[in-house]
């Protein structure tokens, strides 16, 4: 049976993948880690690893089901996790509009025989990989704003030695003005 690597994300506009590619640049050493592509920058919501093309779909018409306001995202946060070699950017208070909706796709995912984490969720963006070493973090006082208005479904592909996102579905949050 064919199966697909696939996981619910935030999409990070083009301006700001691009706006964090230098930021990183000008505050990380090369030798911290392998950087992740600008095109690959995201904030995962929910892993569901290899599933099947059935249950793609019947976790897509879950997700089209979802009614929930979008929210504003503050980028205010980085970290290290030398064990998976991730360097991070994240935020200091999460939104609980956030919170609900990986909680959702999570619990939707885990019905659906998708394997989650024990580990509580930690909205993040990994900006490093392979980052296994110390590694001197960037001083607070960074700070973009995102205001969230869809949610997305990914596959990841492995191929020539690169990773590729592709986005498969793409669902809209309430605009925050009826909220
Ligand atoms: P990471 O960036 O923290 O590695 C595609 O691989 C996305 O799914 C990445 O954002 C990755 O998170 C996440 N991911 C990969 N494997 C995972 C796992 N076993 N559990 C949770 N998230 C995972």
């Amino acid at each position: 049976m064919a199966t697909q690597r696939l996981f619910f994300a935030l999409e990070l506009p083009d301006s700001l993948q691009q706006q964090l590619v230098r930021w990183r640049a000008e505050n990380f050493a090369e030798d911290d880690g392998k950087p992740v592509a600008a095109a690959n920058l995201h904030l995962t919501l929910a892993f569901l690893g290899e599933v099947s093309s059935e249950t793609s779909q019947k976790l897509q018409q879950l997700a089209a089901r979802i009614v929930q306001p979008g929210f504003t995202l503050n980028l205010d946060d980085a970290g290290h996790w030398p064990r998976p070699g991730v360097v991070w950017l994240g935020c200091q208070r999460a939104p609980r509009g956030l919170l609900q909706l990986a909680s959702l796709l999570r619990a939707q995912a885990a019905r659906h025989g998708c394997a989650q984490s024990a580990q509580p969720f930690h909205p993040h963006i990994t900006l490093l990989r392979n980052a296994t070493q110390k590694v001197a973090l960037p001083a607070r006082g960074f700070h973009w704003h995102l205001e969230v208005s869809h949610f997305a479904l990914f596959s990841s592909t492995f191929t020539q030695g690169r990773t590729r996102y592709r986005r498969l579905a793409r669902w809209p949050l309430l605009s925050s003005a009826g909220a």
